[in-house]
């Protein structure tokens, strides 16, 4: 990798899976316990906060009992020691990366472990459950939500996404099914840049076709291999 300056690295829940988070789509799959349209959607906010704040206080404490795997180890070693721009872009909402010390890190769908206000736009760091109707406080009112990007939303830092993959020399994607946009047309933005691109999945995604290269299995595996 010496002639590469610029990394963009995307994660999906594939990343975390061997740390015991279950992913989205496989079977047992987190969205299996329930459709996507009743949890992650500003209209099932709407309809059930309960439910959906719920949905999200049960992920937020089964934080507790997960750990960084070796993929998100590997990847924290490779960005304290990359020399040039390096960026993770998970789309994940746990805080993995971050625990095993990774900094050049942006959550594009939100966090567990943060709270939006609905009314003053304000993020707050958040541990505990989040009830509906919770004050903000910074503005008061009773109008914090999770902290989650729900299908219809605009994904957070777009613009810094879209100025990382203009200047790519290399796009990697480890452990995501390539079904949600705008995140799986990121390998297509990196290789119109000219960028090179790598997956790493346990099984190829939607978006496979799209990658020069490919690495199927374990990403606890495969990161680790890639990076050391
Ligand atoms: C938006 C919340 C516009 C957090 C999530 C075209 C362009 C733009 C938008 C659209 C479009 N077409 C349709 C849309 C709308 C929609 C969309 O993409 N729908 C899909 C279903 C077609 N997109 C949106 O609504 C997005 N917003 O476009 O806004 C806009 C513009 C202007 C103004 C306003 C709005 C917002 C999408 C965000 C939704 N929120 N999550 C949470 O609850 O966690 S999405 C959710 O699924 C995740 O966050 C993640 O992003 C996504 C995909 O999941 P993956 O991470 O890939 O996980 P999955 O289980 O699917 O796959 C796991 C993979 O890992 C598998 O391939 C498996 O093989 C692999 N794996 C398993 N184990 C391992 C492994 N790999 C390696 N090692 C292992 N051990």
């Amino acid at each position: 990798m010496a002639s590469l300056r610029n990394l963009v690295i995307l994660t999906g829940a594939g990343v975390s899976a061997e740390s015991g988070i279950a992913t989205f789509r496989g079977p047992g799959g987190l969205w299996e316990g329930h459709r996507v349209e009743d949890v992650c959607t500003p209209e099932a906010l709407a309809r059930d906060p309960e439910l959906v704040h719920r949905f999200y206080d049960l992920r937020r404490a089964a934080l507790e009992t997960v750990q960084p795997n070796a993929a998100h180890h590997a990847l924290a070693r490779l960005d304290a020691a990359w020399p040039g721009e390096l960026l993770v872009v998970t789309q994940n909402v746990d805080d993995l990366h971050e625990r095993a010390g990774a900094t050049r890190l942006l959550h594009m769908h939100g966090e567990l472990r943060s709270a939006l206000c609905a009314a003053c736009g304000v993020r707050e760091r958040w541990e505990e459950a989040l009830p509906p109707e919770s004050e903000c406080p910074n503005c008061g009112m009773l109008a914090l939500r999770p902290d989650i990007v729900f299908f219809g939303e605009m994904p957070y830092a777009m613009e810094r996404i879209e100025a990382a993959l203009a200047d790519a020399d290399l796009f990697v994607s480890i452990g995501t099914s390539g079904a949600v946009y705008p995140a799986a047309g990121f390998v297509q933005t990196a290789r119109h840049h000219g960028a090179a691109t790598l997956e790493m999945n346990l099984e190829p995604s939607g978006g496979s076709h799209w990658f020069e290269a490919s690495r199927m299995g374990p990403a606890g595996t495969l990161v680790p291999a890639w990076v050391d």
